[in-house]
C-alpha cells in the first residue's frame, strides 16, 4: 500500500535539546493540567493510553458526553496551560494554515498503552492538518485509508520525530500497535509522549 497523498513524515524534525524542552514543558505542565484516564463514549470503558492539553480548546472524552473539545480540564476544572513556543513554530513551519492551532492533546504511553484506529474527526476545522511530535520511546505507528477495512502501512516513529496529516491522510484511520519500552531515555519516567496540534473551528 502507497501512504495517503497528504501524509508528511518527518523524521528527527525536533533535535534533543528541543525535545528535552518538549518534555520538560509537558511536565511543568502536569503540575496544574494532570495526566488523567479517559473512558470511552457509552461503555465507560477506560482507554489505555492518559492525557491533557495544551491550548485554548482541550480534546476530551468520557462515558456521558464522548469525544469534545473543553476550555478546562475534566477534573480540575482549570483552563489547560499554554503551549510551550516550539510548538507554535511548528504549526507555522508545516501546517500551512491561515491560523493559529486551538488544541495540543498531549497522549502518554507506558509499555502497555495503544491507540485504536481511529480518524480525528471532531474539529469543525477539519481543511486543517492534524500535526504530531513523538517524544520518548518508539512506537509502532499504522495507518490506512478511509475506511476501517483495507490495507494499512506501518512505521516506527522515533523521539523527535513529526507526522502531519493533510489532504487525503486528514480523513485516513490510524492508530498505534504498541511502544518500545526502554529505547529512549527522554521521558524521565520513560514511556512515549504524543502531542497532536489541532485547529477546531473555523476561523473567520
Ligand atoms: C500517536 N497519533 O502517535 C497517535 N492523529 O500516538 C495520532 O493519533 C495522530 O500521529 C492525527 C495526526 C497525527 C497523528
Ligand atoms: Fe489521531
Amino acid at each position: 500500500m502507497s501512504l495517503p497523498d497528504g501524509f508528511r513524515f518527518l523524521p528527527g524534525y525536533f533535535d534533543r535539546a528541543q525535545q528535552d524542552a518538549l518534555v520538560q514543558a509537558v511536565i511543568e505542565a502536569t503540575e496544574n493540567a494532570p495526566f488523567y484516564r479517559p473512558a470511552m463514549p457509552r461503555t465507560g470503558q477506560p482507554m489505555s493510553v492518559t492525557m491533557t492539553n495544551f491550548g485554548p480548546l482541550g480534546w476530551i472524552t468520557d462515558k456521558e458526553k464522548g469525544y469534545r473539545y473543553e476550555r478546562v480540564h475534566p477534573e480540575t476544572g482549570a483552563t489547560w496551560p499554554e503551549p510551550p513556543d516550539l510548538l507554535t513554530q511548528l504549526w507555522a513551519d508545516v501546517a500551512d494554515y491561515p491560523a493559529p492551532f486551538e488544541a495540543c492533546l498531549v497522549n502518554y504511553y507506558d509499555a502497555q498503552s495503544r491507540l485504536g484506529l481511529h480518524v480525528d474527526w471532531d474539529e469543525a476545522a477539519t481543511d486543517a492538518a492534524v500535526v504530531s511530535v513523538s517524544l520518548g520511546d518508539k512506537a509502532r505507528f499504522r495507518i490506512g485509508g478511509p475506511t476501517r477495512k483495507g490495507k494499512t502501512h506501518s512505521l516506527v516513529l522515533a523521539s523527535g520525530d513529526v507526522v502531519v496529516l493533510g489532504g487525503e491522510a486528514r480523513r485516513c484511520y490510524h492508530g498505534v500497535d504498541r511502544i518500545h519500552p526502554g529505547t529512549s531515555t527522554r521521558v524521565p519516567q520513560g514511556g512515549r509522549i504524543n502531542l497532536t496540534l489541532r485547529r477546531v473551528t473555523v476561523p473567520g
